[in-house]
């Protein structure tokens, strides 16, 4: 059975976190293991463990989740230059925490998408 992670303690604030926004729907903060100058973390505040728990009354909040995005890359100064947005799922994916996050990177120029492995 699936739990609530740690981001819902950085949501609720109770324990530390560099948060760049939020508000009633989402919360932005930096990763604590930047892989970018610019490694912010945009997460639902209501717990949605995968993309795969997505579903239709899910998109008001995730295109909401975009915005915020647009919105913290303009701010962090990155918006021209470019910046990718990365969601990552279960195992193959690379999740590591599961509570559905959009990874905003940026800051340098960040090379192919993928590592080049079979
Ligand atoms: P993912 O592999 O997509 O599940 O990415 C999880 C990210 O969360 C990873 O880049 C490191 C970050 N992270 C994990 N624990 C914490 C934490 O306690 N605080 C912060 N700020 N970031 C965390």
């Amino acid at each position: 059975m699936a739990a609530e992670t740690i981001f819902s303690k950085i949501i609720r604030r109770e324990i530390p976190s560099e948060i760049v926004f939020q508000d009633d729907q989402v919360t932005a903060f930096r990763d604590i293991n930047p892989q970018a100058p610019v490694h912010i973390l945009i997460v639902p505040n209501r717990w949605i463990p995968t993309a795969n728990d997505v579903g239709a009354d899910d998109e008001q909040l995730l295109g909401h989740l975009f915005v915020v995005a647009s919105q913290i890359a303009a701010q962090q100064g990155i918006a021209e230059s470019g910046y990718r947005l990365l969601v990552n799922c279960n195992r193959d994916g690379g999740q590591e925490v599961f509570h559905l996050h959009l990874h905003l990177l940026g800051g340098r120029q960040l090379g192919p998408m993928l590592l080049r492995q079979s």
